[in-house]
């Protein structure tokens, strides 16, 4: 690893630049934070919205050098990375919600499949060496029998899974044809107080801790829940090795989303109750992702902090603070 690849830049050399597609979104957010500790000179790219959209990263904003653009739009991705310069490219753009693909596959396949290919023909356009880190998902595995790992068979079972099951192969393709270092980070489920509202987790605490109704669909579904900043660690080693290759990250332990609303009842000591809402019901659902992440562990050394009864702690905390603050508790 060369001294400039490695962050301990001398004084005369330049920071590394990384470019984080999605910046403005949970994992962006993490990452970002990660990559300004080491000393990375960190642009992102941020979609136009009618409401402001980087609560996130509002913190450090000052520290980051952002750019509107859109995967959707491939002019702009190619002006981003010919100004940015990037070191590293982390692909996380993505409408990433399971559900709501399944309302909009056409716009799911154009950002999150066409996007990686915008992105990755940029690169090439334009001699990029860059390294390319890609967002997949354990989401490719649907209900093929746990524990999953990178070698198991991929069967997505949404229109989300099967973009990124385009995007998986392209930068594959990329990589063997055109030599691209590009990594696949195959994660399951990681989650933080930052997390969408509309995702499980942060779903059932957020209404626990308002004491309003939890309304959900499948209790039954299990999934390995770790937290996003262990695994926005494992991205960044993806793209320090000597090789580009593909990798699992999770923490290899189950809990059914039944297990999650027992857990953040049991947080603020009250009785267990749930409402059924059909409308949270997928068409089709992926029962039981568990990952065997091995292969990270005995190659990038990689191995979750948090446990699934500190991940549901910390996000039981952040929203009784809010919901006090809102004045919705005392
Ligand atoms: P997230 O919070 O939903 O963030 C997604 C980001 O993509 C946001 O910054 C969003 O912008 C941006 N985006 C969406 N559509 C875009 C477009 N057309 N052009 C440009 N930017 C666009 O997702 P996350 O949880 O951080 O996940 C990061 C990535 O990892 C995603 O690709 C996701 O599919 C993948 N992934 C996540 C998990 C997980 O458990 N979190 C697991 C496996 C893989 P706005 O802020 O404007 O919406
Ligand atoms: O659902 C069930 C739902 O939306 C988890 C994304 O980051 O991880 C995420 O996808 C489970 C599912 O996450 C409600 O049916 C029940 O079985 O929090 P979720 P997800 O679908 O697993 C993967 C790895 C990604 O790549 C995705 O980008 O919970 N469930 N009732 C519900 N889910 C939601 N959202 N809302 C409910 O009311």
């Amino acid at each position: 690893m060369d001294a400039r690849r490695d962050g301990q830049r001398g004084s005369l050399e330049a920071p590394i630049r990384a470019l984080i597609t999605g910046i403005t979104g949970q994992d962006g957010a993490y990452l970002s934070e990660l990559l300004l500790s080491k000393g990375y000179e960190v642009h992102g790219i941020v979609r136009r919205s009618s409401s402001f959209n980087t609560g996130r990263i509002d913190g450090f904003r000052h520290r980051l050098q952002l750019h509107y653009g859109d995967m959707t739009d491939a002019s702009s991705i190619l002006h981003i990375v010919e100004k940015a310069e990037p070191d590293e490219i982390y692909n996380l753009a993505a409408q990433s919600h399971v559900a709501v693909s399944f309302e909009t596959p056409e716009y799911t396949a154009n950002a999150d499949a066409l996007g990686t290919l915008r992105l990755l023909e940029a690169m090439r356009t334009l001699k990029s060496k860059a390294r390319f880190y890609q967002a997949s998902t354990s989401e490719l595995f649907g209900n093929q029998p746990p524990p999953q790992n990178e070698r198991t068979p991929f069967s997505p079972r949404s229109p989300y899974g099967a973009a990124k099951l385009y995007a998986y192969w392209v930068v594959c393709n990329y990589r063997e044809a055109y030599g691209i270092y590009a990594c696949n980070g195959i994660l399951f489920n990681h989650e933080s107080p930052i997390r969408g509202e509309n995702f499980v987790t942060r779903k059932v605490c957020r209404a626990v801790a308002r004491n309003e109704p939890v309304r959900l669909g499948n209790l039954n579904a299990v999934r390995d829940w770790g937290h996003a900043r262990d695994y926005v660690e494992g991205m960044w080693l993806m793209l320090q090795q000597e090789n580009p290759e593909d990798y699992v990250l999770a923490t290899g332990e189950g809990h059914s989303v039944r297990q999650l609303v027992e857990e953040a009842f049991a947080y603020v000591g009250r009785t267990v109750s749930a409402e059924f809402d059909q409308r949270q019901v997928r068409p089709l659902e992926v029962d039981c992702l568990i990952g065997d992440a091995t292969k990270a562990r005995e190659k990038l050394g990689w191995r979750p902090k948090y446990t699934f009864k500190q991940l549901v702690a910390e996000i039981m905390e952040s929203e009784l603070d809010s919901a006090r603050k809102a004045g919705l508790i005392r």
